[in-house]
This record gives C-alpha cells, sequence and structure tokens, in this order.
C-alpha cells in the first residue's frame, strides 16, 4: 500500500523531469533583405551570404502584395529568370517559405524583368544541426556477393556542392521565454514530488 504509493509518484517526477529536460530545436526565420523587403535593386546575393540557413528555418519575403510574387525554381530557371516552372509561387505579400530541405533552394520573382533586376534569391539550406546523430555506419549489406545487384543503396542525399557545413552560430534564435519558466516550474514540481517520495521512502524505512 504505501510502496505502492510512492512507487506511482517516483514514476511521476520521473515523467516531470522527462518533460521538463525536451527542449525543441529553435527554428529561425529570416527575413529576406531585412527592411528593404523583396524589392527591385536589392542585392540578395550579399544578404544570404552570411546566413547559415538550416532545414526547419524559413524565409519571410515581405513585398507589396500584387506588385511582386515569390517562385521557387530549379537552378537553371534561376540561372534564365523563368517561372514558367516554378516549384511553389505565391504572391500575397508576405510569403514564408519552410526550409524542409537540405540544399541549393532558388527564388526570383515571376514579374516580368524582376528578376533580371536583382529578384533573386539563392540559399544553401545545411541538415538540421541538432537532429538525431546520423546513423553512424549502417550499411545492411547481408554479405550476399553472388546475388544480382539490386539498386545500389547509396547515400540517399549527399548535398552536391560544397556546402561546407560550418558550426551553425545560431545567429538569430531568442530561446522561448515561456518554456524556460515552465520547465523552471516543472522542475520545481519535480523537485516537490522527489520530496515526497523520500519522505515515503524514510516512512517506509522506519
Ligand atoms: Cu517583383
Amino acid at each position: 500500500m504505501g510502496s505502492a504509493g510512492g512507487g506511482a509518484c517516483l514514476a511521476l517526477a520521473a515523467l516531470l523531469l522527462i518533460a521538463s529536460c525536451a527542449s525543441t530545436a529553435s527554428a529561425a526565420k529570416y527575413t529576406v533583405g531585412d527592411s528593404s523587403g523583396w524589392t527591385t535593386g536589392a542585392d540578395y546575393t550579399t544578404w544570404a551570404s552570411d546566413k547559415k540557413l538550416k532545414v526547419g528555418d524559413s524565409l519571410v519575403f515581405n513585398y507589396a502584395g500584387g506588385a511582386h510574387n515569390v517562385a521557387e525554381v530549379s537552378a537553371a530557371d534561376y540561372a534564365s529568370c523563368s517561372a514558367a516552372n516554378a516549384l511553389s509561387s505565391d504572391a500575397s505579400g508576405t510569403s514564408t517559405v519552410a526550409l524542409k530541405t537540405a540544399g541549393k533552394h532558388y527564388f526570383i520573382c515571376g514579374v516580368a524583368g524582376h528578376c533580371s533586376s536583382g529578384m533573386k534569391l539563392a540559399v544553401t539550406v545545411a541538415a538540421a544541426a541538432t537532429a538525431a546523430a546520423p546513423p553512424p555506419k549502417a550499411s545492411p549489406t547481408p554479405e550476399t556477393p553472388d546475388t544480382t545487384p539490386d539498386t545500389t543503396p547509396t547515400s540517399p542525399s549527399t548535398s552536391s556542392g560544397g556546402a561546407t557545413t560550418k558550426t551553425p552560430a545560431t545567429v538569430l534564435a531568442p530561446p522561448a521565454k515561456q518554456t524556460e519558466s515552465g520547465a523552471t516550474g516543472l522542475r520545481a514540481t519535480a523537485l516537490a514530488g522527489l520530496g515526497v517520495a523520500g519522505v515515503v521512502a524514510a516512512a517506509l524505512i522506519f
């Protein structure tokens, strides 16, 4: 009877501790062009040059709705300023684009003449730095050398190009304040739970 209560309390305390330790990796939002926004005459190559983007981050394009648009395009269409085969497009005036895959991403304004006037942005997105550690050497070659080599299982997306994955310095990532205070509250609760558990354990001993 008493021991059951103590066990439940300890389990609760453990759950609370786990909950308090779970922290989410902060995803950053980058305003393209900063205060200039998404417009002609800006230099987005320079803007992008010092941005350490990673999967999970977002780009925010601000512009007068209808005056411009944002189209994600292929490298070839980026080079030729063609939005005819856009992968996605938005003209709302505030286009938030979540960067879901690592590698190069290309954006242009599809309004005639704007891309060639500078409304083109190429960014390199690194794999999420805080993701779970990649499998060290999970090459599941089951040592059957005679059978036909079916679909060589090469590594999925070895990001092409010189995507030098430098340590992401977490440029603009203010930690969410509420999780901090919430965690503190949880920790306090957990400590209280541990205190109760200690009393229960002491009661059991004596
Ligand atoms: Cu435009």
